[in-house]
């Protein structure tokens, strides 16, 4: 065993794209997944193989974790507490904030380090320009470990909390499919009209890159909580204008069920007496 032995366990697509990028730049790895089988391209190229999870985590300092769900991590190395010890666990298995705290606090118990990770990347992009990985949890361990995890993208270290890295993560995702949402409602509405979602594409696609700074815009009104000052496109008349997305789609025979969510919000937001400010208002119905 030396610093340079990582091990990874779950080799679905993104656990073998670590792998891959792990072995690339001259790791010696040992990698351990459910199905055997699907280690056999990564053995080939020259990883070892482990027989159980045990012996994965056995084999080095630095564990590497990606499966499918919390619920199978727990089903893998919750029989082996007994080996944790002195490792540190890098779980970038998706999952929730809690679910990160709770896993973090159970490695504690039994000896090891805990890293929780979220990769804001697809599995071909591990390794290459634009990929990143939030982590969270000891500063320590991430310093020790950051020039192994920057094999996989670009490191970004998000606080000491196991679950501020998962927070983030599903705050991304959740950004994401918003926009896709919408790219959704507007590319059927244009293919209503028999017009190509090819052709259209690249207008939506400009058009939604300056609707990309929106969050910084926005960032200083969440803040302050102020939504009155310098309001430019006040949230009434953008409330009118919305309406608009509900005849049309009518018009054009299509649902406009992705569009109504935020419709009701604005309207209520207008309801209780903010018609006069900024849509990011709207915040504030979301708090609990
Ligand atoms: N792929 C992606 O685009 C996203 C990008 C962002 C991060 N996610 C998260 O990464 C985790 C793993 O995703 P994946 O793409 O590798 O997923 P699969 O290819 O479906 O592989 C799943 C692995 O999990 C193993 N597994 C599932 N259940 C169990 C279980 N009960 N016990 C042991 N292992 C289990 C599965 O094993 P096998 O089916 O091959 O035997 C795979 O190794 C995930 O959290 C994403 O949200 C990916």
């Amino acid at each position: 065993m030396n610093g340079k032995t990582v091990s990874v366990v779950g080799l679905g697509d993104m656990g073998t794209a670590l792998a891959d990028a792990l072995l690339a730049a001259g790791h010696r790895v040992t990698v351990w997944n459910r199905t055997a089988a699907k280690a056999d391209p990564l053995v080939a190229k020259g990883a070892i193989r482990a027989d159980t999870a045990a012996d994965a985590v056995l084999a080095s300092k630095l564990v590497v974790v990606c499966l499918l769900d919390y619920d199978s991590v727990s089903q893998v190395l919750g029989p082996h507490t007994d080996v944790l010890a002195g490792r540190t666990l890098v779980n970038l298995t998706n999952g929730t904030p809690g679910q990160a705290r709770e896993m973090a606090a159970w490695a504690a118990e039994h000896g090891a380090d805990y890293l929780d990770g979220g990769i804001m990347a697809v599995p071909p992009m591990i390794g290459k320009p634009g990929a990143f990985v939030l982590y969270s949890g000891p500063s320590g361990a991430f310093e020790t470990w950051q020039p192994v995890l920057d094999l996989f993208g670009e490191s970004r270290y998000v606080g000491d909390d196991a679950g501020a890295a998962a927070l983030q993560d599903l705050a991304l995702l959740s950004s994401m499919y918003g926009v896709i949402a919408g790219s959704l409602h507007a590319l059927a509405l244009v293919r209503s009209t028999g017009a190509s979602a090819r052709e259209f594409a690249p207008t939506l696609s400009k058009w939604l890159q300056g609707v990309v700074t929106w969050p910084v815009e926005a960032a200083e009104r969440i803040d302050t909580g102020d939504y009155d000052k310098d309001v430019v496109s006040n949230l009434s008349m953008q409330s009118a204008g919305f309406a608009n997305h509900f005849i049309a789609a009518e018009e054009q025979g299509i649902s406009a069920e992705l569009l109504l969510p935020v419709h009701q919000l604005m309207q209520r937001r207008v309801a209780d007496g903010h018609g006069h400010e900024d849509f990011v208002g709207v915040i504030e119905l979301l708090k609990r």
